[in-house]
């Protein structure tokens, strides 16, 4: 699945979400190391994560599947959810709202969840996710009571959707993804410490234990949510997407124009991005200065609206050869392809 096709996925997300009897079925692929996070149903926030957990001991596992089937699933509670037998129930226990961290995001409170899968090979299907809060009860068995009893928080799923986050999930020790749920999306019932916080979960196309869902000691909220991050690649086969073994081209000049007024001149770095960190919302006018002998293969300029939270990664795609109108092409000079092959070194 290309990239653009993914943003794809998630205009029909929201659309979806916003016109909510509009079925719809998509996969957010996390495990593409370009896309930082989306916005996904009533505001909920997926993020990928290389999260290191391994020896930090800021990790308190809530939830833990050790099987190595195909599928698997589960939720946590005191009774080690005896009706699934993928839980590992050395790590899953009941937990309340309080518990799980607060984190502020553009001004807002968010509850912070932090996932670690692990996969041997390909990617792993996160296909199904549900949150629920159920008053002082520790100790629901079965999952047609859980959504009996709970208080629905978050699904993937439903209004006739369904949803999947595709995760390359990656061994032991580094996390896949945090979740950012909006705090008000939560149902307190007496006290936060009284409130016991449910998380349902399925995967698909696993091939090894473990996955785990843990909440931190202190809330983590990586504020790259705010950025835009700009990426310039060689679009070789012309189709204005980047491709797999499509360069990023270091040094290259960009203006962007935000809605403070002047604009300001940036350049690709190593990786051949570039990176606006803790921007005021508003829209960005992204315009890519080019070069001689080059020309653009994606829309130049891109206008790019910055709210609170969304999908803020703009591509901009050149090729070799002068634009179409010219007779003449100029062969690739030596100096750019030595840039561009330093342009495919992956970020990791
Ligand atoms: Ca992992
Ligand atoms: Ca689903
Ligand atoms: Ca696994
Ligand atoms: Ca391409």
């Amino acid at each position: 699945m290309g990239r653009l096709c993914i943003a794809g996925a998630l205009t029909g997300l929201l659309l979806a979400w916003a016109g909510a009897a509009v079925a719809d079925v998509f996969t957010v692929e996390l495990s593409d190391k370009w896309i930082g996070y989306v916005e996904h149903r009533g505001g909920v926030v997926y993020q990928r994560t290389d999260f290191g957990t391994s020896g930090s001991g800021v990790i308190d596992p809530v939830l833990a599947l050790k099987s190595n089937e195909w599928e698997i699933w589960g939720y946590n509670n005191d009774e080690k959810n005896p009706e699934s037998p993928h839980v590992d129930k050395t790590k899953t226990r009941s937990f309340t709202l309080d518990e799980v961290p607060l984190v502020t995001i553009a001004g807002d409170l968010y509850r912070e969840l932090l996932l670690d899968a692990n996969q041997a090979q390909g990617a792993i299907d996160l296909t199904e996710l549900e949150l629920y809060t159920v008053d002082n009860a520790p100790d629901i068995t079965t999952l047609i009571d859980l959504r009996a009893q709970g208080t629905l928080v978050h699904s993937m799923d439903g209004g006739g959707d369904d949803g999947t986050v595709r995760l390359d999930g990656g061994g032991s020790g580094k996390a896949d993804m945090f979740l950012y749920v909006p705090d008000a999306a939560f149902t307190v019932f007496g006290a936060e410490g009284t409130t016991n916080v449910y998380v349902y979960c399925r995967f698909t196309g696993n091939d090894d234990g473990f996955e785990e869902w843990a909440v931190l000691n202190e809330g983590h909220w990586n504020p790259e949510l705010y950025d835009l991050k700009i990426v310039q690649f060689e679009d070789v086969d012309e189709n204005g997407q980047l491709d797999s073994g499509e360069s990023l081209l270091p040094d290259w000049d960009f203006d962007v124009l935000g809605p403070q007024g002047a604009p300001q001149s940036f350049t690709t770095g190593a990786d051949g991005t570039i990176t606006l960190k803790n921007l005021a919302p508003g829209q960005y006018r992204v315009t890519g200065d080019g070069k001689n002998g080059w020309k653009h293969t994606t829309l130049n300029p891109q206008n790019h609206d910055i709210e609170s939270v969304g999908l803020d990664v703009a591509y901009f795609g050149v090729s070799h050869g002068a634009p179409m109108s010219d007779l003449v092409p100029e062969p690739p000079a030596l100096g750019l392809v030595a840039l561009a092959l330093l342009g495919l070194r992956k970020r990791h």
